[in-house]
């Protein structure tokens, strides 16, 4: 009963949260929503969907780095510390970590991994997953988002790994970017280290084909965001009056995502609150940073943190940084 009553209201604040959001970054010229509201169910399910895209380059990548290069992290690691904890953000269903997990674990006397997510349904399958693949892995799973559950998180004597994978980092615009990396330093102790993967620029045709595919899967996982307004906000939005509009500045690396109204059009929420759109007002809904290696450098110290190794792809196209803080 408790447990359903928690869960009931934790759903009620994040749509209040959700509408708060929704007002103010609709009210704003340009319009703005930000991209952590395409993640409801169907959003997840969508995400799935571009996950298995040939266009979508970035997991075929990111699995290449986990597949081959595990065990040189693993060895990596294990010259400084024998006991690790390994903590991911944003751990996702595990299905990709697991890979990683298992190679690190002959490198270490004892191995604890952490995960964090804000769905708990994604860290139900993590458990499994992480488990089936690591039996002797200390196992905990931490829902909640990862700002408020990583200030919470048992201290330990063990060295400390935090992943940051699935190029997440390339959704915060860069000052926010160097603001999370700034908070994670705060919480590393001098021999912890911090691993993140990166999207590297690349060809701008092959960067846009990833956010425009042929089958149209990530214009729905766009638009699925009028929809989540329309399921949760009581918003009256006629999908088929907007459009997906993708865009890729290879001067900057920044792949950015926009919906755009197809007519002059006033929307209404069943609040009363109601927004006008101009014939093709767009409404900017996500950065997917594409990172030059000066970029990573200028998170790094600004962040005070030391770049200790990098792994690549095949192709170099795609990269994990090993940080440390500086000493
Ligand atoms: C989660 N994130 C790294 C994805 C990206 O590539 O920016 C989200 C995504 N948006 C459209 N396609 C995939």
């Amino acid at each position: 009963m408790d447990f359903l009553w928690n869960k009931t209201c934790k759903k009620v604040i994040e749509m209040q949260e959700f509408f708060e959001h929704v007002k103010k970054g609709l009210s704003k010229s340009p319009k703005k929503i930000a991209s952590r509201y395409f993640y409801d169910a169907k959003g997840d399910a969508l995400f799935q969907q571009i996950m298995q895209l040939e266009e979508y380059y970035l997991p075929r990548c990111e699995m290449q780095i986990i597949e081959n290069k595990s065990e040189q992290i693993g060895q990596d690691i294990s010259a400084v510390h024998s006991n690790l904890q390994v903590v991911e953000l944003g751990a996702g269903d595990g299905t990709k970590t697991k890979h990683l997990i298992k190679q690190f674990e002959p490198h270490f006397d004892s191995l604890e991994y952490v995960a964090m997510d804000i769905s708990d349904n994604a860290l139900s399958i993590n458990k499994k997953e992480i488990s089936s693949e690591a039996e002797q892995v200390k196992y905990i799973g931490v829902a909640g988002n990862y700002f408020d559950t990583y200030k919470s998180l048992p201290s330990t004597s063990d060295g400390r790994l935090v992943l940051f994978l699935g190029a997440n980092i390339g959704n915060y615009p860069t000052p926010d970017a160097i603001g999370f990396f700034r908070f994670i330093q705060s919480k590393l102790k001098e021999e912890d280290y911090f691993l993140v993967a990166f999207d590297l620029v690349k060809h701008p045709r092959k960067i846009l084909a990833a956010y425009d595919d042929s089958q149209g899967i990530t214009k729905q996982f766009n638009l699925n965001l009028l929809e989540r307004m329309n399921r949760e906000l009581g918003a009256n939005f006629n999908i088929h009056q907007f459009d997906h509009f993708p865009f890729y500045d290879p001067l900057t690396g920044i792949a950015s995502s926009q919906i755009v109204s197809l007519k002059k059009q006033t929307v209404e929420f069943s609040d009363g609150f109601s927004v006008c759109f101009d014939l093709f007002e767009a409404v900017h809904t996500e950065v997917s940073k594409k990172f030059f290696w000066s970029d990573i450098e200028e998170i790094a110290n600004k962040s005070k943190m030391d770049i200790a190794q990098t792994y690549y792809n095949a192709n170099k196209g795609y990269t994990f940084v090993l940080f440390r803080p500086q000493g």
